[in-house]
């Protein structure tokens, strides 16, 4: 399919656009026009306009906004699997840090690999995640923490784009654990990030947004504090992975830079859930974090819903602790874990996870004016996108406007 004018026809359309619901149309057409949606709505509705463009008959399959993962750590070196195995055997995931496994293990493989290497690994995980339906990804860095490597990270993932029909985000997350270079000096890595490596990134047009791991093992409130009035000043918006394994008070702090989004969330309290709504800042949950972990604390579900806090769900793809490649599964997770319902979790692949980068204006739902960006599966009922497990209903995908 080119880039050009055409009409998909016979859609079953979940539109996304709404405050809650799928939005549902029967037999629904989306006009396309240069990569643009140019109409959305029931086929009768169609404007004349439209008739003599080309047609593409989706013989009532379902038509969705392109899933769109909000928060993936796609780009690493290495693998952990022998850390499970560990795991199993008994270890836990502390131990195996302090014996310089975990985090520390992927940075120095990610040191190591050049950027053929990292490319080649993270395009296996993005077609994963590209054959269920996906559009858009958010990489982060991380797992360099030191300027060289960071820049690596970042340009590996910006690179994505141009072997895969994807739209990439970048956030810069060299605030994801504390080098071995300045063990017991957290205050000096942050100071060289703010004023070295967040600069460079930046100034080599790599940085989408700024993220931090604000987390006791990690870096505290104060230190992420500092690392994101440098982000703000540099004009990037911020994100922040907080209340994973402990509540202090990361989201808050957070949201008084109306971050995008605060991802986890595990033991986010009441005033935290306030604090978000206050921002219009996203809660991104981590349902595959979650899981492998066996954590047993929730967030707090009903609470971020009755503040009317939108709620993202992503894979947190990652080596340690999620090394999950499927929203589909993750969607399945956010329903049968955390209680959400199968609209609920499509729009926390669709609508919300575009908010959560800021790109609502954009992506994330079928609306007039965005991009045309679609999942087409060969289902009837949308909740089944969320019901079924280990099933792959994608018939084809389109970002904007062409066929992937
Ligand atoms: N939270 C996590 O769960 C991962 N990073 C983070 O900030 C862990 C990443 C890893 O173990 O490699
Ligand atoms: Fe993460």
């Amino acid at each position: 399919m080119s880039g050009g004018s055409f009409v998909l026809i016979k859609a079953r359309i979940a539109s996304m656009a709404g405050p809650v619901g799928y939005g549902l149309v029967d037999d629904g057409a989306v006009a396309v026009a240069d990569g643009r949606i140019a109409f959305a709505g029931r086929r009768e509705d169609l404007p004349k306009t439209f008739a003599p463009w080309p047609r593409i008959d989706l013989e009532g399959r379902l038509l969705t906004p392109a899933l769109i993962d909000c928060h993936t750590h796609l780009v690493y070196g290495g693998s952990r699997a022998r850390e499970f195995e560990q795991r199993l055997e008994g270890a836990t995931y502390a131990e195996i840090a302090a014996a310089g496994g975990g985090i520390m293990s992927t940075v120095r493989a990610t040191r190591a690999a050049s950027a053929e290497q990292l490319t080649a690994s993270a395009l296996a995980r993005l077609d994963t995640l590209l054959g269920e339906g996906a559009g858009t990804i958010e990489v982060k860095s991380g797992y360099g923490l030191d300027l060289e490597t960071e820049l690596k990270m970042l340009r590996v993932a910006r690179d994505l784009a141009r072997h895969r029909r994807v739209r990439i985000r970048t956030t810069f997350l060299g605030a994801h654990a504390l080098p071995p270079e300045f063990a017991g000096r957290a205050d000096d890595y942050i100071d060289v990030l703010i004023a070295e490596v967040l600069p460079a990134a930046h100034a080599a047009g790599l940085v989408d947004a700024v993220d931090a791991f604000c987390e006791g093992i990690a870096f505290s409130v104060e230190q992420t504090r500092r690392l994101f009035r440098a982000a703000t000043a540099m004009g990037l918006p911020v994100k922040l992975h907080a209340e994973q394994l402990s509540n202090l008070g990361g989201a808050i702090m957070a949201s008084q830079f109306d971050a995008l989004s605060a991802d986890h969330i595990e033991y986010l309290d009441e005033a935290g859930v306030a604090a978000l709504a206050r921002a219009g800042t996203v809660a991104t949950l981590l349902p595959g974090a979650f899981y492998a972990l066996r954590e047993t604390q929730y967030p707090p579900i009903a609470r971020l819903k009755g503040a009317g806090v939108p709620i993202a769900l992503s894979t947190d793809c990652n080596p340690g602790t999620s090394p999950l490649t499927s929203l589909l599964l993750t969607m399945n997770m956010g329903c049968t874990l955390f209680r959400l319902t199968p609209a609920e979790s499509l729009a926390g692949v669709t609508i919300n996870a575009a908010r959560a980068l800021g790109l609502q204006d954009e992506t994330g739902s079928i609306e007039v004016g965005k991009s045309a960006d679609f999942a087409i599966f060969d289902v009837e009922d949308p909740a089944e996108l969320a019901y079924r497990i280990g099933f792959n209903p994608l018939h084809c995908r389109y970002l904007e406007g062409i066929e992937a």
